[in-house]
This record gives structure tokens, C-alpha cells and sequence, in this order.
């Protein structure tokens, strides 16, 4: 599995519109989502998936370059739901892992009911770009609870991936091992847990994320009286004492997160109540991180929350990646939705072979 800041030859995007986790019908949502589709563009092809009912809207409202393409879905997680690419090094031959998907827990703790069409994505992708694929019908597992460096090294949350609603009839060995078999990988990184009150059961992608081999990029703040210091500090404990699969020590980056992001009582009310789906409550603390950035050939998007850490985020991701433009995009709807840009899109590495 190639690291997310090696070539693509595209990236994956679907369409929000569920009432019940996107406000105002996902209208504040599809307009951030278009925005990020155009901002991703810049740099690579982009597809858009959307329901039949929303195809004409959707295709009305991206700009012409982008693909958009109708297929059944239950939210907008392509990240989660879609396939996870693998290439060959020796050929250069591109596969999909498809994983099973049960919105995030399943019957357990999962976020919406039912999830059939989301669990049908990956397949259905795969087949767009004709592209074989290896489907794991006994192991749950959503692309955003892992991130890899490209050269044999995972790092993930004990929070998510040992979580009640995933996969309850392995160990955790277990795990690791069909983690190293399907992504090609000789070390998995364990961190405790994600983000404060990250619905996902702290996905790794909202908390910490590889810059390139041996630079990782890791939430953080300084607020001792934030329930996020302790988890965070855990987690750089961890990073600082841990070595990759070529044996280096990690560089470890903190970017800090914003001041707590909480739901206002105008945005609850514009979310409907259906039973089986997380409600929205007013007052409820958002999982806000910017390590939630998307890096795409040339850019790197990252998302925005109206808060002073906003621009030293942009700065700290200047400053890493000289060779790419940094984008902003003020991202609230799409936290108020549960995720966050890395969350929206599957990049799809080109099957270039590695020297
Ligand atoms: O990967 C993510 N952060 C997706 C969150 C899904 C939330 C569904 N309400």
C-alpha cells in the first residue's frame, strides 16, 4: 500500500445528502464538498459518486472536469467505504482491498442503519477502473483507521480497530497479521486512541498522519485541562519511542488542533431524528483536527475552522511540504457531519513501479 503522498492517479469523492447526518438537506455540505472536489482537481482527476435522486444536482453544481459518476450509497465516506489500492512493485499492477463495512461499528456502536450500499462501494469502483480486488468478507475495517508510509509500516488506534463493533472474533495479533498480509507491511504502529469524541472510535486519520517515511504529523495542544492533552501526549509517547519497519526513529510534528468546535442549536435543529442514526445535539464537541488534510500530487488540502490555529496549521504544512500548494477550505459542515476532508476522499495511487 503506497503512502498517500506518492503519485495518484486520481481520487474518489461521494456525495452528501442525508438529511439525517447533514443539515439543511446537505445543501451547506454539497457546496464545501464541491469546493473540495474543485480544490483537489487542481492536482489530480477527481470522481464524484452520487445517488440517482441527487445526480442531476451534483452534476449541476461540480465543475464540468469532474467526473461524476451515479451509484447507490448510504453517506458520503469514501475514505471509509471504498477500496483501499495496493500496487505491485514489481509490475506496477493496481488492486483494491475491499474491506467489509458496517458504518463504523455495525449493531454495536455503528452510526446509521442500514449500510449495504456503502458495503458495495469498493466493488463497484474496482469495476469502474477495472481493477481486481481482494474482498474480506469476515474482517471490518474502514480506510480511514490506517495510515501507511509506502515502505512496510502501518500505524492505527487500539481505540477503533479493537473496538466491540469491528471485529470482536479476532485478537489483536490477528488483526495485525491480516493487516501485514493484505498491505504488504512488516510493522503496525499501535497508538491508543484518536481524537477526543471522534465518532469513528478514533480513527488514525484525524489524529496522526505521515508527512513522508519517517515524518509523522501529530494533533496536538498545549491545554492540560483538555481532555485531548492526555491523548495526544499518549500518542507522542508512543510516536517518540516507536521505530518504522526500516528501523528509524520518528520525526514527530504537532500541529496544533482548534479551540473546541461545538454544535450550535441552529445547526441541530437542521438535522433530522432517525432512529439508528447519531443525533446531532447542540452543544455536542466536534472531533476538530487538521491532521485531517488531504495530499494530493501537487497540493495539499487542509481544512479550515475559523480559529486562530487555522493559519499556523497552514505555515506548519507550508513548511513540510515545500514542494506543494497548501489550500484552505473552511471545512465546519463537513465536521458537523461527523468527518473532515481526509474523511470525503480515497486517492487512488498510479501503479507506478517503485525504484
Ligand atoms: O471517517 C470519518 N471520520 C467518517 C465519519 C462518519 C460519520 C458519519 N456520521
Amino acid at each position: 500500500m503506497p503512502g498517500e503522498f506518492e503519485h495518484h492517479d486520481g481520487c474518489w469523492i461521494i456525495w452528501p445528502e442525508r438529511p439525517d447526518n447533514w443539515r439543511n438537506g446537505g445543501k451547506p455540505a454539497q457546496r464545501v464538498f464541491v469546493q473540495v472536489a474543485a480544490a483537489i482537481a487542481e492536482f489530480e482527476p477527481v470522481t464524484v459518486v452520487v445517488s440517482r435522486q441527487q445526480y442531476r444536482n451534483a452534476r449541476n453544481m461540480l465543475p464540468d472536469h469532474i467526473r461524476v459518476i451515479e451509484m447507490s450509497n448510504d453517506d458520503s465516506w469514501m475514505r471509509d467505504c471504498g477500496p483501499t489500492f495496493v500496487v505491485n512493485d514489481e509490475t506496477g499492477e493496481v488492486r483494491g482491498v475491499d474491506w467489509s463495512f458496517n458504518a463504523w461499528g455495525g449493531l454495536v456502536d455503528g452510526l446509521y442503519f442500514p449500510w449495504d450500499a456503502d458495503d458495495q462501494v469498493a466493488q463497484k469502483v474496482c469495476e469502474i477502473e477495472r481493477i481486481d480486488r481482494y474482498r474480506l468478507d469476515d474482517f471490518v475495517l474502514e480506510g480511514g483507521s490506517i495510515h501507511v508510509d509506502g515502505e512496510g509500516t502501518l500505524i492505527t488506534t487500539e481505540e477503533c480497530l479493537l473496538s466491540p463493533g469491528r471485529n470482536p472474533h479476532l485478537t489483536k495479533e490477528e488483526i495485525e497479521n491480516t493487516l501485514k498480509e493484505y498491505l504488504n507491511l512488516e510493522k503496525v504502529i499501535w497508538l491508543k486512541r484518536g481524537i477526543y469524541l471522534d465518532e469513528t472510535n478514533g480513527h488514525v486519520d484525524n489524529i496522526c498522519n505521515f508527512v513522508r517515511p519517517g515524518e509523522v504529523v501529530l494533533a496536538w495542544t498545549d491545554d492540560k485541562n483538555d481532555p485531548q492533552y492526555e491523548i495526544s501526549k499518549e500518542a507522542y509517547d508512543i510516536l517518540t519511542n516507536e521505530t518504522d519497519a526500516k528501523g528509524r526513529k520518528l520525526k514527530v510534528h504537532k500541529l496544533h488542533v482548534p479551540s473546541p468546535v461545538l454544535i450550535t442549536k441552529e445547526e441541530s435543529e437542521g438535522v433530522d431524528a432517525v432512529a439508528g442514526t447519531l443525533p446531532r445535539k447542540e452543544g455536542d464537541r466536534l472531533a476538530a483536527s487538521y491532521v485531517n488534510y488531504y495530499t494530493a500530487n501537487g497540493g495539499v488540502i487542509v481544512p479550515q475552522f475559523n480559529d486562530p490555529n487555522d493559519e499556523k496549521a497552514i505555515n506548519l504544512l507550508k513548511e513540510l511540504y515545500p514542494d506543494r500548494k497548501v489550500v484552505g477550505i473552511y471545512a465546519r459542515e463537513i465536521l458537523l457531519g461527523g468527518g473532515n476532508i481526509h474523511c470525503i476522499t480515497q486517492q487512488q495511487p498510479s501503479g507506478k513501479v517503485k525504484k
